[in-house]
């Protein structure tokens, strides 16, 4: 394999308006056919008494290539002085638009043919709909057939005029508008004396001037999270994070942070398959890296290194999707997200656009996406999620949706879109409207009780302090009981057996859980208590989660050993006493009980 840039384009118009001829047109003027077809196709017509045509010498070569394996007959391959192109020709085909959002193909930049003669129409219309759809940004029309109107300026700059304000409404500014005669080379490889009054670009020239994405070396760092292994050696606790490199490059000290939990460390050694250890790796590698600190991640985080571009982070994001479920995509069911190693539940909240992909009808008023529909939506993962648009890093910025254990869709990201409306903000906001109140006050309890109430959050970011904040947590509940306090401690896994009892242990989900959560500390708490419990390696979007959930009632998230995001945090060395001790100084300080005594 040599080691020639590659770059993909996709040629679309309507029919007739001489597609297969820019291509075949293109093989031809760079050298690209093989030796003596294009005579051969030509002496066939004249032996035929037909005319020739372009699309004859495209089957041609198909039949040929079919001969082989089965390829994607849609593709033709040219090269020019500066890389290699595949051209992709089947812009209305469920399969092509299938393979762009899904991510099995990707053009960076679109022809779109239009013939001189019949002007602009419908189709030349919905492609540009689609490569705007598609997120393709390089755009070129080419105005064909301008032999047809006698090389006539006029003519050239109304469609320019008018195609030009249809693209800039789908937010799309063209490169370039190139008047040729496709069939007559004009202004394909060589500038036509009959155009006089052009001065740009051919089309090759224009070609390669377009800008091609970068290798993935070239790119930042993105290594999603596969798999965290502990070393078993007798009195070796590290462990190996494990994944493939999708972009960018690692070496040894260099600093990462996974996303969303934004944990921090530096790479201590990078450890290969069967391969000895080194200090570098490379994009599209599978391997297990060693860090400096000891921090707690999970699979499906992504490292990425601290000085490059950062990837987005947010639960919503608009994306275009290619839907190819037995069941319609449709708004607020939760379907299950893929991106890099991560899978999370994920809804549709609205659709802005759809296309049906047979029939390249735009309907701007469905709100279900059926199959083989490409729709344009708003997405809302469960909790927010670490991606780049699409446009940017096509590694992590495709998904799939998964419904019912089967894939039901693909899609890329086009940008990120704002958590103000979040669903559960909204819900809460709905809950809090809907509140039946007793007749009792918050204050009068505090009264009686002695104390106000509080949902108390005990967490840990270490392994080595599960157990630990269990036992602090029991303790705390059973000091603050022992001085007549309201005090509850709530085992987590006693939602389980109970409250969620009704759903199956695979639904069971941690989003599920910190949600059922705070619903039951907000009832808790509204009944004057001091609810206790404990969640192992809270997340700081899950805190969030609790102390939204919680209101109007207050939280106090406690995390023993280390923490980047709480102010409260006793020294592990206090011990379970020294803890709970601390704790209950603290909900004296901050009056939340009134005295105080151990
Ligand atoms: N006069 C003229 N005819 C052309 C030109 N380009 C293509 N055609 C003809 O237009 C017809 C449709 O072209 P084709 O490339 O098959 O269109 P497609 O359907 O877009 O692939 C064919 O008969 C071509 O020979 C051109 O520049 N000038
Ligand atoms: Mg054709």
């Amino acid at each position: 394999m040599d080691n020639r840039e590659q770059m993909n384009i996709v040629i679309v118009g309507h029919v007739d308006h001489g597609k297969s001829t820019v291509i075949g047109r293109l093989l031809a003027d760079t050298g690209s056919l093989p030796e003596g077809k294009l005579e051969a196709i030509q002496e066939y017509c004249r032996k035929n008494a037909r005319p020739f045509e372009y699309a004859f010498l495209l089957d041609a070569l198909k039949d040929e290539q079919a001969q082989g394996i089965t390829i994607d007959t849609a593709r033709s391959f040219f090269k020019t002085g500066k890389r290699d192109y595949i051209i992709i020709d089947a812009p209305g085909h469920i399969e092509f638009l299938k393979n762009m959002v899904t991510g099995a193909s990707r053009a960076e930049a679109a022809l779109v043919v239009i013939d001189a003669k019949e002007g602009i129409r419908e189709n030349s219309k919905r492609h540009g709909h689609i490569a705007a759809m598609l997120g393709i940004r390089q755009v070129v029309v080419l105005v064909n057939k301008m032999d047809l109107v006698d090389f006539d300026r006029q003519t050239f700059e109304t469609i320019r005029r008018e195609f030009g304000e249809f693209l800039h409404k789908l937010n799309i500014q063209p490169v370039n508008f190139i008047p040729l005669s496709a069939f007559n080379g004009d202004n394909i490889a060589v500038r036509s004396q009959r155009t006089a009054w052009y001065e740009g670009p051919t089309v090759l020239e224009q070609l390669d001037s377009l800008s091609n994405r970068k290798g993935n070396q070239e790119l930042p760092l993105r290594m999603p999270v596969q798999d965290i292994y502990k070393f078993t050696a007798a009195g070796d606790d590290r462990r190996i994070v494990a994944g493939t490199i999708l972009s960018g490059t690692i070496r040894s000290g260099d600093e990462v942070v996974f996303l969303p939990s934004r944990k921090r460390s530096v790479i201590q050694s990078i450890e290969g398959f069967n391969v000895s250890q080194r200090d570098m790796a490379y994009a599209d590698e599978a391997v297990g890296l060693t860090l400096k600190t000891q921090i707690y991640i999970k699979p499906g985080e992504l490292m990425v290194k601290v000085q490059d571009k950062q990837p987005q982070m947010g639960s919503r994001f608009k994306a275009n999707i290619f839907w190819v479920g037995k069941a319609p995509l449709i708004k607020n069911k939760t379907y299950k997200l893929k991106i890099g190693t991560l899978k999370i539940g994920v809804k549709m909240v609205e659709i802005l656009n759809i296309i049906d992909a047979a029939e390249l009808n735009i309907d701007t008023f469905k709100d279900q996406a059926e199959k083989h529909d490409v729709a344009e939506c708003i997405f809302e993962t469960a909790k927010p999620i670490a991606f780049d648009p699409v446009t940017e890093m096509e590694q992590t910025g495709r998904f799939v949706i998964v419904d019912n254990y089967e894939i039901s869709g693909g899609g890329i990201i086009l940008e990120q879109v704002d958590d103000d409306r979040s669903s559960l903000q909204e819900h809460v906001r709905q809950r809090e409207t809907q509140w039946e109140k007793g007749l009792i006050q918050p204050a009068q309890r505090a009264g009686i009780y002695g104390h106000k109430a509080k949902f108390i959050v005990l967490t840990s970011g270490s392994a080595d302090h599960g157990p630990v904040i269990e036992t602090i947590a029991r303790e705390l509940e059973q000091t603050l009981f022992r001085l007549n306090y309201k005090a509850y401690y709530l085992g987590v896994r006693n939602l389980l057996h109970g409250l969620a009892a009704e759903e199956t242990i695979k639904d069971w989900s941690r989003d599920r859980e910190i949600r059922q959560v705070g619903e039951l500390a907000r009832i808790l708490t509204d009944s004057g208590q001091i609810f206790i419990t404990t969640v192992f390696n809270l997340e700081d979007d899950e805190a969030e989660n609790l102390k939204l959930l919680n209101q109007p009632s207050e939280i106090l998230v406690i995390t023993i050993g280390e923490s980047p995001f709480y102010s409260f945090q006793p020294d592990a060395s206090l011990g379970v006493e020294g803890a709970v001790a601390a704790v209950g100084g603290l909900l004296q300080k901050q009056e939340i009980i009134l005295d105080y005594y151990l």
